[in-house]
C-alpha cells in the first residue's frame, strides 16, 4: 500500500530534574550545596531518505517520543542526556504543523534533516546556590506528512496507454502490466540510465501513475490526486494509445487529458510535455497518427513500448528537455 499524508504527534523528551543535595564541610560543618543539573531530553529528528519510498509505517505507529534527560545527583552530577530519535521519512515529503498549517520543513534533498519536536532542558541543580528546579518538559506537536514524490519525469495517460509498460522498457522499475484499466494503482519510481555516448550521460529518474480519464477531477475512475506525485517533475510524457483500442479516439483522449491537467493546476499544464504516440505496431495507428498531425501541429514521437521500437529516440528526447 502506498500512503502519501498521514498525521502523527512528535514529543521531545522531557528534561532531568535538577538535584538538590548538600555535603557538609568537615572543618566548618557547612552544609554546601551540591546538586547536579538534570540532563537535556532528546529531540525527535526527520530525515530525509531515498531509501524510504511511503508513508506507510506511520499509519500504524501515531506517535514518536524522544527519551527523557536523567535527574542530576549529588557531587554535581550532571544527569544524561535524552537520546534524539532520527526518523527516515521519504525524500520528498513536506512536514507541516497541523496547528498553524505552516510549512516546517520540505525534505527535498536526501539526508536533509529537521527537529520537529525539540526536548525539554534539564533543571538546574541546588550547585547554583538556588533552589533545585524541575526539568522542562519538552515540545509535542501534531504533524501531518505529506509526500510528494520527486522524479525528474512523469508519465500521464489514460488507463491502458501502456505507461507501465514504457517505464518497465526504460527502467529498473518493474511495474504489473496488463490489458484492463486501472492496473496501476499506486506511482511507481524507476530510475533511467542512459547509456554514454549514446544518450547523454547521466540518468533520471521516471514516476508512472495510475491513469486518468474524463471527471478524474470529480473522482472518477482512481481520481485525480495521483497528479500530486507529478506536480515537481521537470518534464512530462504525455502518452497517448496511438491505436485507440476499446474505440477511444486519441485525439479527443489528447484534449480530455489535458482539461483534466489543467482542472487539477494550471501549474502542471504550464509543464513542457513530450508527446508521445504508443502501440504503434498495431494497424489503426498509423491512420490515426495522420489525423492526429493535421489537427495538432505539436511534435510528437511515435513508439512501440512493447515492440521497444524509437525508445531511444525518446529517451534522446528527454534527455534534450532535461
Ligand atoms: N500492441 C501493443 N500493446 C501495448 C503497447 N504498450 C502497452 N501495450 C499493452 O497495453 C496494455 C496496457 O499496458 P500497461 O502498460 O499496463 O498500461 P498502463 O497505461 O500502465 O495502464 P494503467 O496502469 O491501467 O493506467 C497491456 O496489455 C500492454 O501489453 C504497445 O506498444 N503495443
Ligand atoms: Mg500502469
Amino acid at each position: 500500500m502506498f500512503i502519501d499524508r498521514v498525521k502523527i504527534l512528535v514529543k521531545g523528551g522531557a528534561g532531568g530534574n535538577g538535584c538538590s543535595s548538600f555535603y557538609s564541610d568537615k572543618m566548618s560543618r557547612n552544609k554546601i550545596p551540591d546538586g547536579g543539573n538534570g540532563g537535556d531530553g532528546g529531540n525527535v529528528i526527520f530525515k530525509a531518505s531515498r531509501n524510504v519510498f511511503t508513508l506507510l509505517d506511520f499509519k500504524y505507529r501515531h506517535e514518536f517520543a524522544a527519551a527523557s534527560g536523567k535527574h542530576g545527583s549529588g557531587n554535581n552530577k550532571r544527569g544524561k542526556n535524552g537520546e534524539d530519535i532520527v526518523i527516515l521519512i521519504p525524500l520528498g515529503t513536506q512536514v507541516i504543523d497541523e496547528t498553524s498549517g505552516y510549512l516546517l520543513e520540505d525534505l527535498n534533498l536526501e539526508g536533509k534533516e529537521v527537529v520537529v519536536a525539540k526536548g525539554g532542558r534539564g533543571g538546574c541543580g541546588n550547585h547554583t546556590k538556588r533552589e533545585a528546579q524541575p526539568g522542562h518538559l519538552g515540545e509535542a506537536r501534531d504533524i501531518i506528512l505529506d509526500l510528494k514524490l520527486i522524479a525528474d519525469v512523469g508519465i500521464i495517460g489514460f488507463p491502458n496507454a501502456g505507461k507501465s509498460t514504457l517505464i518497465s522498457q526504460i527502467s529498473s522499475a518493474r511495474p504489473r502490466i496488463a490489458s484492463y484499466p486501472f492496473t496501476t494503482k499506486d506511482p511507481v519510481l524507476g530510475v533511467v540510465n542512459t547509456e554514454e555516448g549514446k544518450f547523454s550521460d547521466d540518468s533520471f529518474t521516471i514516476v508512472d501513475i495510475p491513469g486518468l480519464i474524463e471527471g478524474a477531477h470529480q473522482g472518477r475512475g482512481l481520481g485525480d490526486k495521483f497528479l500530486r506525485h507529478v506536480e515537481r517533475t521537470k518534464v512530462l510524457i504525455h502518452l497517448i494509445d496511438m491505436a485507440g483500442t476499446e474505440n477511444r479516439d486519441p485525439l479527443s483522449d489528447y484534449e480530455i487529458l489535458n482539461k483534466e491537467l489543467g482542472l487539477y493546476s494550471k501549474e502542471i499544464l504550464k509543464k513542457p510535455q513530450i508527446l508521445v504516440a504508443n502501440k504503434m505496431d498495431l494497424e489503426p495507428a498509423k491512420d490515426n497518427l495522420k489525423r492526429f498531425k493535421r489537427k495538432f501541429k505539436n511534435k510528437i514521437i511515435d513508439i512501440s513500448a512493447k515492440e521497444k521500437n524509437n525508445l531511444d529516440i525518446l529517451i534522446d528526447e528527454i534527455s534534450k528537455k532535461l
